[in-house]
C-alpha cells in the first residue's frame, strides 16, 4: 500500500458539528478516494493505543479525551502520494496557523479540536489502516 494510500480520522468535533460531508467533499475534489470508513466512539483504550507515540507530550490525557468525547469516521483514502496530499490538505495543526482553503483553516477550532487526523508516514498509515480496517473492508 506503500505511497498511495493514507489514513485520516474526521475527529468528534467536524463529526458531532456536521462537517463530515464538506471536508468529504473537499477531500474528493482534490481527488482522493475513499476504500473504507466506519463511523465509530473510540473507547479510551483504543484512543490511548492510537495515539500511544505521543503518550509523553503534556497534552496527551487532553488527547484521548477529546478523541474519545463522540463519534469519529476513520476512512482509508487513496491518492498517488497519498500521506503528503493529505497533510498538505488539513493544514497546520493549529488552525491559526493552517493555509487558507485547508480543512484546518475551514473547520477546526484550536491546536487540540482540530477536526481531521492524517497518519505523518507511508509507514504509520499502514499501522493505523491496520488499526481500524481489516483487508476485506477495503473497496477494491
Ligand atoms: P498532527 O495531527 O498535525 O499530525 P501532531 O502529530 O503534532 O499533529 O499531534 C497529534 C494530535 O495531538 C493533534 N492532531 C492534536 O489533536 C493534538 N495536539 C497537538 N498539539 C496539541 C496541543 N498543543 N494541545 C492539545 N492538543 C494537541
Amino acid at each position: 500500500m506503500a505511497g498511495n494510500y493514507t489514513l485520516t480520522i474526521i475527529k468528534p468535533d467536524a463529526f458531532t458539528g456536521g462537517k463530515t460531508g464538506k471536508i468529504l467533499a473537499l477531500l474528493e475534489a482534490k481527488g482522493f478516494v475513499v476504500r473504507a470508513a466506519r463511523a465509530m466512539q473510540l473507547t479510551k483504550e483504543q484512543a490511548g493505543a492510537f495515539y500511544e507515540v505521543h503518550s509523553a507530550r503534556p497534552f496527551y490525557g487532553e488527547l484521548v479525551e477529546f478523541m474519545t468525547s463522540g463519534p469519529c469516521m476513520p476512512m482509508l483514502l487513496q491518492k498517488e502520494n497519498a500521506v503528503a496530499a493529505l497533510r498538505d490538505a488539513i493544514g497546520a495543526t493549529d488552525p491559526a496557523e493552517a493555509a487558507a482553503g485547508t480543512v484546518r483553516q475551514l473547520y477546526a477550532e484550536s491546536k487540540g479540536r482540530n477536526a481531521i487526523h492524517a497518519s505523518d508516514s507511508d509507514e504509520n498509515a499502514a499501522r493505523e489502516a491496520r488499526f481500524f480496517f481489516a483487508e476485506s473492508d477495503w473497496v477494491r
